[in-house]
């Protein structure tokens, strides 16, 4: 599951001085590993406007092998042929999303309790993310912040699949949360906020490449 260690999320809603498709070449540039199309909060797009941005980046990610994924939207994730689904606890059922997917379809669930993990394994999930480990100023209806030893807490409870930690993620505390466990980051703000997009993501990738 090396292609969850630097993954990418990204709507038009965290893009400041750079179009989301500018944002996403500079990134896969820089190295990350997998992308999710994340429509949500303030500003976001009409359903024909989010089809059309999310076509443009699917195609993007295919030209260079990134797996695309599609944040709390089935309908949008079948028409844009995704290699995947991500939903939180609040969005559509993980079962019935994997019942729809089918079984090749990489299928991601949000997960904040060993409980939650423990039915999104049932449920089929293919990866699980885990936070807020940090505060962020992208979601603002976050849980509260995760504990390092989360990580371990999964891992005792039997859950073996990839863990990826997501919330306030950054080049600066990334070391520490995947010596804590992780075995990816999660990262919108500290990619689209970079002011050398390709240059941090490199950095980033050399991060999670030791471990
Ligand atoms: N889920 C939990 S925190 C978060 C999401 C989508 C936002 C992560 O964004 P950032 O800017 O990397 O903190
Ligand atoms: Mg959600």
């Amino acid at each position: 599951m090396d292609f969850l260690k630097l993954y990418f999320i990204m709507g038009s809603q965290d893009c400041l001085n750079r179009t989301p498709e500018e944002t996403l070449a500079l990134a896969i540039e820089g190295g990350i590993t997998c992308y999710q199309y994340r429509e949500k909060g303030i500003s976001t797009l009409g359903e024909i406007e989010k089809y059309e941005l999310g076509k443009k980046l699917r195609e993007l990610c295919g030209t260079h092998k990134i797996p695309f994924i599609v944040n709390d939207d089935l309908p949008l994730a079948i028409a844009l042929d995704a290699d995947g689904v991500h939903v939180g606890q609040d969005d559509e059922n993980a079962k019935y999303v994997r019942e729809t997917i089918g079984p090749k379809k990489i299928l991601g669930v949000s997960t904040h309790t060993v409980e939650e993990g423990l039915q999104a394994v049932l449920n089929g999930a293919d990866y699980l993310g885990i936070g807020p480990m940090y505060p962020t100023i992208s979601k603002a209806d976050t849980e509260k912040q995760q504990s390092l030893d989360i990580f371990t807490e999964f891992r005792h409870a039997g859950i073996s699949l990839p863990l990826v930690a997501i919330g306030g993620m950054n080049s600066t505390n990334g070391e520490t949360v995947m010596k804590s466990g992780a075995n990816g980051l999660a990262i919108i703000s500290d990619i689209c906020r970079a002011s050398h997009i390709q240059e941090h993501t490199k950095l980033l990738r050399r991060l999670v490449d030791e471990f």
